[in-house]
């Protein structure tokens, strides 16, 4: 039984692990698609989830050309969070470029306003971090045709990191957790 508990107990984890895995290598970024939005700022308040996706990073405009039509929608709004690593305290200066519309927020507060209905615009803004993980909030539009897509460029010595507390992976490793305690009771019984 102690043998059987032990196997249990490593496959669960190999599936947790392997999932941990799958979820950084598709990438620390998560992008909302919206059918609704505002043709104002970044197009807050958005309505109507059409999909979700990670990313890498957010360079959508490079990637395509100008051309990112995620889901094929010609006209859409897109969410785009996650957290940022921060190695040390100090003033750090982050680029939008940007058609249509595009907003940073840092830890809730706005960073760069390169916001309502324009051509492809480059808007940088500076922000005062501490040493640590920070959530930001890329908030972005595209209407009118044309051009579409948004690149967000980051300081040297800032990256992508998962957040703190509540990561899709750790609720996975506790999902897994759970699975070998039902197992292994139900072995018992
Ligand atoms: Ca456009």
């Amino acid at each position: 039984m102690q043998q059987l508990n032990q196997k249990l107990g490593a496959l669960a984890l190999g599936v947790a692990l392997a999932g941990l895995a799958q979820s950084q290598a598709a990438g620390l970024v998560n992008v909302d698609i919206y059918s609704g939005f505002a043709d104002a700022g970044g197009g807050a308040p958005y309505s109507g989830l059409v999909g979700s996706f990670t990313s890498p990073d957010i360079m959508f405009a490079t990637d395509t050309g100008y051309n990112w039509h995620p889901f094929s929608m010609g006209s859409f709004g897109a969410d785009i969070t996650g957290c940022i690593d921060v190695p040390a305290d100090g003033a750090y200066t982050f680029t939008l470029d940007s058609d249509d519309g595009s907003i940073l927020l840092i830890g809730g507060s706005p960073i760069i306003d390169n916001g309502g209905g324009h051509g492809p615009t480059v808007v940088s803004g500076t922000a005062t971090l501490s040493a640590g993980k920070h959530p930001f909030e890329v908030q972005f539009f595209e209407d009118f045709g044309g051009p579409s897509g948004v690149d967000l460029t980051l300081p040297a010595g800032v990256s992508y990191t998962s957040c703190p507390d509540g990561g899709s992976s750790m609720a996975l490793l506790g999902g897994a957790m759970l699975l070998i305690g039902s197992l292994s009771r139900k072995l018992r019984a």
